[in-house]
């Protein structure tokens, strides 16, 4: 069994409130959500950050930038014709930017008025 949190939510093992899914991709609420939208989008394969796996899977990494978009449209966040009202995609890479699951996923934001620069 893995010790890796989200690859046992792909698994089944952990339950996941999940919005959207792919062959490839999994798209599942935040436990602790920063915004009124905060969604997790993972590739299902096990990549540590969006650096590694763009030089192992550029294309996944291209699906799971899909799979945001389609949960920020989803949400009501944007459209495929514009970005209103908008959403954040972020990747926390490393400890110094708070990675803290060590399986890459891009947090999907918005439903409020997000401030730069991020803390
Ligand atoms: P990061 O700090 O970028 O590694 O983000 C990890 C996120 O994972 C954080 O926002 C909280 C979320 N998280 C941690 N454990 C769980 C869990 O068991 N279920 C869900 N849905 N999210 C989790």
């Amino acid at each position: 069994m893995t010790d890796c949190l989200f690859c046992r939510m792909v698994a089944g093992e952990i339950p996941a409130d999940v919005v959207h899914e792919t062959e490839r991709t999994l798209a599942f609420r935040d436990i602790d959500p920063q915004a009124p939208t905060h969604v997790l989008v993972i590739p299902k394969d096990h990549h540590a950050t969006a650096g590694l796996l763009v030089g192992a899977d550029p294309g996944l990494l291209a699906e799971v930038v899909a799979a945001a978009h389609a949960v920020a449209v989803a949400e009501g966040l944007a459209t495929d014709e514009a970005p209103e009202p908008g959403y954040r995609l972020v990747f926390n890479s490393g400890p110094q930017a708070g990675q803290t699951v060590h399986h890459v996923h891009g947090h999907v934001l918005g439903g409020r008025d997000l401030t730069w620069p991020p803390g």
